[in-house]
């Protein structure tokens, strides 16, 4: 299975940790194509080359997963993006700031939109969606 996630790169990495964190778990049960966002060093190529790897690797995931706490331009064209292309998408927020979520996000019934009140919680939350969507 390939697990694109998305995180707040510009958009502030103040929650790269977490989202280092979320990739290990989601590690053991697929392919995170989008490693890298958890890296907190992390530093690539051109703006051209991120946009053609990460719109090319949108399209072989199977599922996407979002963490749309920090806001995030970037984030928010990926998940208009997966929807377009019809994939799976679950998006996490932390409860402590969901009032900052854009209501394009968690409006939009496509997206399967949850807060959590804990890292734990936010795992098992991803657990659930992977089982309802194994095999699509
Ligand atoms: O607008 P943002 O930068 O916050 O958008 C973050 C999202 O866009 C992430 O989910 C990534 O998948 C994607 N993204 C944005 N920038 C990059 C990038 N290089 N490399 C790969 N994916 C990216 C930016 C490096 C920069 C810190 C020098």
């Amino acid at each position: 299975m390939n697990i694109y996630f998305c995180g707040s790169i510009k958009g502030g990495r103040q929650h790269a940790d977490w989202y280092a964190e979320l990739i290990a778990h989601m590690k053991k049960y697929g392919n995170v194509l989008t490693e890298h966002v958890g890296d907190v060093n992390y530093a690539s190529g051109s703006p051209q080359n991120v946009y053609v790897q990460d719109t090319d690797w949108l399209r072989q995931s199977d599922i996407v997963v979002a963490d749309v706490t920090v806001t995030s331009m970037g984030v928010g064209y990926e998940l208009a993006f997966a929807e377009a292309h019809g994939k799976p998408c679950l998006v996490l927020f932390d409860n402590k700031f969901a009032d900052k979520i854009s209501y394009m996000i968690s409006g939009n019934s496509y997206f399967k939109c949850f807060g959590y009140d804990s890292h734990q919680q936010a795992i098992e939350i991803f657990e659930k969606f992977l089982q309802e969507n194994e095999g699509k």
